[in-house]
């Protein structure tokens, strides 16, 4: 055992008073053993065991369904440490105002100890982290997110270093919830929810918040990102990573199936969500998944928009908040199958379709083992990860941002990453489609001063002689009538097949104010269902446009003072020129 985490749970049982404490192994028996207790005590119900084998459905709290930005911290000791987009509390407040929410919050619970390794098993680049929890609906979630138990341990050894995980449901109220990280200690507390990007804590707490830190002081980068790879149809391989902010297609994107007009292409997921990104010592840029599962948003997911995922949610599945049909199947908008008479919603309430509600919460989720989709990576167990050829930023914005565009260097991508803005979606409590700033897709997740953030990737670019390719995407743009103009789904590797060109020194492109635009004819069209007018119309760059964009980029830089790098401003600058000319 070692030591260094025994002493810290012992401390953690002192404080939290459970009736008992578990330590988990993360083996099939204990996961059959605290199914069945979660199944007893009504926090999961199994599902139609015939159809869906290993599945259940969990009803979360009403108020408890979305991460809560509003409620998450970084408890840096100095205020500018945080910066201007995080919400700051310091340690010491942090110490008065939640860890006394901690004190005694077990007793008549069962405190569950669950080591954790996020990244592949042997990789230098994996980090542990040990989570404290008295949900057993966490431990079972960390068991498909993560790789849990005694491998977590083993790779640990005896050292110390290890990011401290403290999460209690507390009374669930949203009035005694917080979410709060400590970059200097490496730790977080979580309490007072039980929704996954608040209570699963090696997911955005550890391996976005804390490893963005961890990555700026050892030179490497957190980030929202999917990594895919692409075989071209002449055998070869790109692995291309994309930032998209939450509930924007991610899992799709890193999912997709090649069209069928685009024969010989093959695509293999290696992350849908995060992706660690170390410079390798060959200048190229190299990327994990520390997941071990999908997390995905339910609604919307079809045999039409996504069929690796619908193949990869048949067994072993965790559903959450979605809609309960009367065979014990599940069902959510935008399924393919269409709803059927007496359905439960997801609070558990016969659902009438004339109602105008939803079935399903928009926020509604399937946790998945990765391992079980059919177009899972080889690489995704790679120590090494993979190198990347293309980064893509992406974001959901109905005008002027045009299907894709390339930047020049990286400097200018790093730019077109921190000027990504997107429309609000429902994986955070709040209005929904508000244009809101996301930088890089990070906003509600990075640990530090966004500003520094920003110096980062710039310092990060520095280590890089065959950097990838950075290119901005926007597949959401609408016409008067609201409808999507691009397909979407599988047609984006259409794009893709463009933007690994442009890697490969090829694909035609146009110079305009933002970026490389590829001319009209350069996008793959045979066999789409859409005209080259409207492509054209996609790609249109009307400088005018830019001008209100460019005074909301100043504003939003103007924000961080002097962390701003001079690498930002500058390209700023020279965007407005080109505008103005
Ligand atoms: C997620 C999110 O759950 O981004 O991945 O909210
Ligand atoms: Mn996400």
């Amino acid at each position: 055992m070692n030591t260094h985490v025994k002493k810290w749970v012992d401390e953690i049982a002192a404080l939290t008073t459970p009736d008992r404490v578990v330590w988990c192994d993360g083996s099939e028996e204990e996961r059959a053993r605290l199914t069945e207790e979660a199944v007893k005590t009504g926090v999961l119900m199994p599902l139609n065991q015939e159809k869906m084998p290993g599945c259940y459905l969990h009803r979360s709290d009403s108020s408890d369904v979305a991460r809560t930005e509003h409620l998450t911290f970084i408890c840096s000791p100095k205020e500018e440490e945080a910066g201007p987009t995080n919400n700051w509390m310091s340690p010491a407040d942090a110490d008065k105002k939640v860890l006394p929410l901690f004190k005694g919050a077990m007793k008549g619970r069962t405190m569950y100890v669950v080591p954790f390794l996020m990244g592949p098993v042997g990789s230098k680049f994996s980090k542990v982290g040990v989570e404290i929890t008295d949900s057993v609906y966490v431990v079972i979630n960390m068991r498909i997110m993560t790789r849990m138990g005694q491998v977590a341990l083993d790779h640990l050894g005896s050292g110390e270093e290890f990011t401290r995980c403290l999460h209690s449901l507390g009374d669930l109220s949203p009035d005694r919830r917080f979410i709060c990280h400590f970059p200097q200690k490496n730790e977080i507390w979580s309490v007072g929810s039980g929704y996954g990007g608040n209570a699963l804590l090696g997911k955005k707490c550890l391996a976005l918040r804390i490893a963005s830190t961890l990555g700026q002081r050892q030179g490497w980068l957190a980030e929202h990102m999917l990594i895919l790879g692409v075989k071209t149809p002449a055998g070869k391989m790109h692995y291309v990573t994309g930032a998209f902010p939450s509930a924007c297609g991610k899992t799709n994107l890193a999912m997709l199936v090649p069209p069928a007009s685009m024969p010989g292409w093959e695509i293999t997921t290696v992350g849908d969500d995060i992706a660690w990104l170390h410079p390798g010592d060959d200048g190229r840029l190299w990327a994990i998944n520390p997941e071990a599962g999908f997390f995905g948003v339910a609604p919307g997911t079809s045999m039409k928009t996504n069929p690796n995922a619908m193949r990869t949610i048949r067994t072993n599945t965790i559903f959450t908040n979605v809609a309960l049909k009367p065979d014990g199947t599940v069902w959510w908008e935008g399924h393919d199958d269409p709803p059927v008479e007496g359905m439960l919603d997801w609070q558990g309430k016969p659902w009438d379709p004339k109602s105008g509600d939803k079935a399903a919460h928009p926020n509604s989720r399937f946790t998945a083992p990765a391992a079980q989709c059919p177009c899972i990576s080889p690489e995704f167990t790679n120590p090494n990860g993979v190198p990347i050829s293309a980064i893509l930023f992406g974001a959901r914005r109905q005008r002027r941002v045009p299907l894709v565009f390339q930047a020049e260097t990286w400097q200018h991508g790093t730019f077109l990453g921190a000027t990504l803005a997107s429309e609000t979606t429902a994986a955070a409590t709040g209005k929904v489609g508000v244009l809101r700033r996301d930088s890089m897709a990070m906003q509600p997740f990075c640990g530090y001063n966004m500003g520094d953030y920003l110096s980062h990737w710039l310092e990060v670019g520095q280590k890089l002689t065959k950097p990838p390719g950075i290119f901005r995407v926007n597949w959401f743009r609408t016409d008067p009538d609201g409808k999507f103009i691009w397909p979407g789904f599988g047609d984006n590797l259409r794009v893709l097949k463009w933007v690994l060109e442009r890697c490969d020194g090829g694909g035609k492109a146009v110079k305009t104010a933002i970026g490389w635009v590829p001319t009209a004819d350069a996008i793959d069209l045979d066999g789409a269902a859409i005209e080259r007018k409207q492509v054209e119309e996609l790609l249109e760059v009307d400088a005018a446009d830019w001008h209100e964009a460019l005074e909301l980029q100043k504003e939003y830089f103007e924000k961080f003072g002097s962390h701003t790098p001079g690498g930002m401003w500058k390209e700023h600058n020279e965007l407005a020129k080109r505008v103005a000319a």
